[in-house]
């Protein structure tokens, strides 16, 4: 074979594409002779209209791009499958919940709120976590929230929210960020949003990665059993992982260094064979005890503590394959909290009821028209029949004359299918009242659960609020604003209040707060899981290393399953004094201390230009709380701030029992204890 012919095979075989090998046609199956120039009436002479080629491409070119989510624009997805741990027959008859044995593919969207498409993905913010199951008896849609809670009471208010959190209409600033004077203007004139706010402004709304946030249903839901027989559900998903967080001044170079960082991130580990897992958990309460809390189980401003409901963990989603084409999967799949199977149903909450309406409504002007769930990645893997016909990009070929219902000429099929036979029914909920534009008495409590937020934070966390608080404010241009901000989050912690009062200039809260002195320790991210699998560890390194001391060390980190990628001042290889050799991934030009959980400085020839960067890393992922690493000439990085003997930095002499060490330190994931610089 030639060469140019190799290098095509090679090419072939790289990548995994549809029409690889084919020749190219226009979208009529002609095939095209010339892609480059188009049709002329001489060489130098104007475009002919005639050129159908061009035209259909340039076309199709133009019409590209559809209506970005209103919310949620920014996001990305991967294929999973979920299984349930043993039958919950006893409370729900949903079928992809009965059988351990069963698996159920999924599509997982994970996304930012408040940023358009291009946004960088550390904003600080709610993530949504939306997954389709894809039954076998029809789709099933869990759209929730890295949040547990919501804004607002009342769907009514949510083109409020979104105006005031969405970049301010007259100049479009800022973008994908709630520190502007609309957004707090919105808190302080709303209090409902209280709990919230203290979720939004924690550690909770700068996740590490997707893999290690948890997901919420957010609503209440009801589990319905063959028999009829109802519970009220919240759904939990819980990241095996753990839940972790970055800090905020990491958060915001992330977004400069690697705006892509979650998806990267997600993207990778899957590549990489890492699939991410979460268990799904549900907290369940009989429909006898709806009244028995100091809260309404219907608002979705509250949460249920896992201390006084307990979370049962009921399956396992693991995330195996990302997509092929992101458009036309994670960009038109449409998530909807009203697609429910048998099993499944609604509760009173005002704001779920809302929902019920908006996500079908926003696909029609997304998706172009009513055949939405013709769509591969949203179609059902259950057979779907019915009568409804046409409309835009309409894709299945009906056949027959019959598409009405009742009719005699196809013996009145497709016809409904009764209960015992999987058809949907709905709960039959005794409803009873006026109708009013109210809210209930028993929603009227903004603060006590923001209370009890904050008295389950640990300092570091109380520290970070404190922080997040006075940064977002520090921005609001007006001071009426930040008062009434003072004010109303005096209700919910008056140390809180006046702790960030004082770094914007504002006066003390007035009043007391709700002295509510309960906690719930789940919602402490000290309280969540904490391992080194699949951690970015940077390896800084340099010529003439300890080949013979490192390379271990090397394969000790990677076999506890951490990821290793190689640092230094140019890129080709290191080679150590005893000629091991290393791929060198990045120089300190295109890698950042804050892309990676933690760092280790294993030495090398070590120049003046290559101890200036790599001090300036370490120095970095040291303010920045994390695991730091070091031996042979890469102590001397440490020597410089003394950092040598602060928590979560192992500086060893020998290789002894480093990697054991370090791994350790890693998994605690950042080291709050230490002293800053
Ligand atoms: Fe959404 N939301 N939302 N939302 N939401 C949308 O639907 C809406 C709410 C959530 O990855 C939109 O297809 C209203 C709570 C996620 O594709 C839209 C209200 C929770 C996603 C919409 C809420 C969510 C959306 C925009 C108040 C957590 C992204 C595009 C009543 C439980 C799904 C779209 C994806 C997306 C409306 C509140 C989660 C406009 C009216 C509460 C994860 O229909």
């Amino acid at each position: 074979m030639s060469e140019n012919k190799n290098r095509k095979q090679e090419q072939l075989e790289q990548f995994k594409t549809d029409d690889k090998g084919e020749k190219l046609t226009t979208n009529q199956g002609v095939k095209v002779s010339e892609d480059e120039f188009s049709l002329k009436a001489g060489e130098r002479g104007p475009t002919l209209m005639e050129d159908f080629h061009f035209r259909e491409k340039m076309t199709h070119f133009d019409h590209e791009r559809i209506p970005e989510r209103i919310v949620h624009a920014r996001g990305f997805a991967a294929h999973g499958e979920f299984q349930v741990y043993e039958s919950m027959k006893e409370f729900t008859k949903a079928d992809f919940l009965q059988d351990p044995s069963k698996k159920t593919p999924v599509f997982v969207r994970f996304s930012t709120v408040a940023g358009s498409r291009g946004s960088g993905e550390l904003a600080r913010d709610a993530r949504g976590f939306a997954t389709k199951f894809y039954t076998d008896e029809g789709n099933y849609d869990l759209v929730g929230n890295n949040i547990p809670v919501f804004f607002i009471q009342d769907a009514m208010k949510f083109p409020d929210l979104i105006h005031a959190v969405k970049p301010e209409p007259h100049n479009e600033i800022p973008q994908a960020a709630t520190a502007h004077d609309t957004f707090w203007d919105f808190v302080a004139n709303n209090q409902e949003s209280a709990h919230m706010i203290m979720w939004a402004m924690s550690d909770r709304a700068i996740p590490r990665s997707f893999r290690m946030m948890e997901g919420f249903g957010v609503h209440t839901f009801r589990f319905v059993n063959a028999e009829g027989k109802a519970h009220f559900v919240k759904f939990h998903w819980k990241p095996v992982l753990g839940t972790h967080s970055v800090v905020w001044d990491e958060a915001q170079k992330i977004n400069g260094k690697d705006p892509d960082f979650h998806r990267r991130d997600l993207w990778e580990a899957i590549e990489n064979g890492d699939y991410p897992e979460y268990e799904l958990g549900v907290q369940m309460i009989p429909e006898e005890e709806e009244f028995r809390f100091d809260f309404d189980i219907l608002d979705p401003t509250k949460i249920w503590p896992e201390e006084e409901v307990p979370v049962k963990l009921i399956g396992k989603m693991t995330l195996t394959r990302n997509t092929d084409n992101y458009f036309a999967e994670t960009e038109q799949v449409a998530f909807h909290p009203g697609h429910v199977v048998p099993g499944i149903d609604f509760t009173n909450d005002p704001l779920l009821q809302g929902r019920l309406f908006s996500y079908t409504d926003t696909q029609l002007i997304r998706l172009g028209g009513p055949n939405f769930h013709e769509l591969p990645i949203n179609r059902p893997v259950c057979p779907f029949h019915n009568n409804q016909r046409d409309g835009y990009g309409r894709q299945t070929i009906n056949k027959g004359r019959v598409s009405y219902h009742n009719n005699s000429l196809a013996a009145n099929t497709p016809e409904p299918a009764s209960e015992e036979e999987g058809g949907f029914k709905h709960y039959e909920e005794k409803v009873d009242g006026y109708k009013v534009r109210a809210r209930s008495d028993s929603f009227k409590d903004h603060f006590s659960q923001a209370t009890l937020f904050w008295n389950s934070m640990s300092e570091a966390e109380k520290q970070h609020m404190i922080q997040a608080f006075s940064f977002e404010l520090g921005k609001v241009e007006s001071e009426s604003v930040r008062q009434q901000v003072v004010d109303m989050f005096g209700n919910v912690s008056t140390e809180l209040a006046t702790e960030f009062a004082k770094a914007i200039g504002a006066n003390p809260p007035q009043g007391k707060d709700t002295g509510v002195t309960k906690a719930s320790p789940a919602l402490s991210q000290e309280n969540t899981k904490f391992k080194a699998d699949t951690r970015k560890v940077a390896l800084i390194i340099g010529q003439n290393f300890n080949g013979k001391e490192v390379k271990p060390v090397i394969d000790e980190l990677k076999e506890k399953g951490l990821q290793i990628e190689v640092i230094s001042d140019s890129q080709g290889k290191v080679t150590g004094e005893d000629g091991t050799e290393l791929d060198v991934d990045h120089t300190f030009l295109t890698a950042d201390s804050v892309l990676f959980d933690a760092v280790y400085a294993a030495g090398g020839e070590e120049n003046k230009a290559f101890y200036k960067e790599a001090a300036y890393f370490v120095m970095e992922a040291f303010s920045h709380y994390k695991p730091i690493g070091a031996t042979h000439e890469g102590r001397k990085l440490l020597e410089a701030d003394e950092m040598k003997d602060s928590p979560g930095v192992v500086s060893s002499k020998d290789t002894e029992s480093f990697a054991e060490q370090f791994s350790k330190a890693i998994a605690e994931h950042r080291h709050w204890d230490r002293e800053v610089l």
